[in-house]
């Protein structure tokens, strides 16, 4: 409860003092706010952080790009409702959290739908990620325009003992990210899924509430959670692409000159993005690996057969869109 109130505050505050001048004539200055969850040098942050310093310049200053990281304005729902209202402009959200709000992309958030992050790149970068795209922006339920993917890696699981095959989660309680696709397929893999926000995740690791979670490495070290969590377990059972979005109402009021200069800024941090990901992905590694995190390897076969039931299930309104993921080569 203090914790909503805290965010509700912060974000009224953030309002007041950035407000985007939605009836301004088009020279006059505007911050657009942005936020993640993420930590400044996080690859995600980063990005959009150049991303800001572009348009200053493009601009002569007249726009600009705060950023507030690490969560100062919330969690993923509470950036999406932020943004849908205006009160933020641009986001930096998981499909994982998209999926409640627009149907289409709980396709990604199904256990191992993509072979391998290279898969899931050709995918995103082909006619079914900007299919997806748009999509996005145009679902009403979204009120966001997307303006472009970013990459998050493969996400393992992670506690203090090796999960390698699914008889090990058994009676372990793992936190999910908040979208029942996600619970079912931890309660699959032979586990107990829990949905958590991702805020709270740090002390119910450290407390015992959960015995584990699952992300990829850069979140592992980024958020610290590799200080209470000792075993990486290598289940690679999601890969789930995310996006950067603006808030339509505010894309609305935006002169066609401005739109395309995002758009073509947007695209640039899309590709800047996945260098830097890459490059941070290896340096998690070795880092966490210096920490004294073990890497261990699973059986994957046995957690693909394990979440057949979950692809069955949620797989069955999507089985075109499947049948062309499944042909990308
Ligand atoms: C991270 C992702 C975040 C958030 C988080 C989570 O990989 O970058 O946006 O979705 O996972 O598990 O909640």
């Amino acid at each position: 409860m203090k914790r909503r109130n805290f965010t509700t505050l912060a974000a009224a505050l953030a309002v007041c003092a950035f407000s985007f001048p939605l009836t301004a004539p088009a020279q006059q200055k505007q911050i657009w706010k942005a936020s993640d969850v993420h930590p400044l040098g996080y690859p995600t942050v980063e990005a959009i952080v150049r991303m800001g310093t572009k348009l200053e310049k493009a601009t002569n200053g007249r726009i600009s790009i705060q950023m507030f990281p690490s969560m100062q304005l919330g969690g993923e729902k509470e950036m999406i409702e932020q943004a849908q209202v205006g009160a933020l402009q641009i986001a930096r959200i998981s499909v994982g959290a998209m999926g409640p709000v627009v149907d289409d992309l709980n396709v990604f958030n199904m256990p191992f739908i993509f072979r391998d992050e290279g898969h899931m790149r050709r995918v995103i970068d082909g006619p079914i990620g900007q299919e997806l795209l748009d999509r996005t922006s145009n679902a009403p339920t979204s009120r966001l325009i997307v303006l472009g993917w970013m990459d998050a890696g493969t996400r393992n699981v992670y506690s203090n003992k090796p999960v390698t095959k699914p008889a090990d989660l058994k009676g372990m309680k793992i936190r999910m990210m908040g979208n029942p696709l996600f619970v079912e397929t931890m309660n699959a893999m032979g586990g107990n899924g829990v949905a958590m926000g991702f805020n709270e995740l740090y002390s119910a690791l450290q407390t015992g509430v959960v015995d584990g979670a699952e992300n990829n490495p850069p979140t592992l070290l980024a958020q610290n959670h590799y200080q209470v969590s000792k075993v990486y377990s290598l289940t690679g059972h999601l890969i789930i692409p995310e996006i950067f979005v603006f808030s339509k109402r505010n894309w609305e009021t935006m002169s066609k000159e401005d739109q395309t200069l995002l758009k073509k800024v947007s695209r640039e941090a899309q590709i800047e993005q996945r260098q830097l990901w890459d490059a941070y992905t290896g340096e998690a590694e070795t880092k966490l690996k210096a920490a004294g995190i073990k890497f261990v390897d699973a059986d994957k076969p046995a957690f693909f057969k394990a979440t057949q039931p979950v692809r069955d299930k949620y797989g069955a309104k999507y089985a075109a869109l499947l049948k062309q993921i499944q042909d990308t080569k």
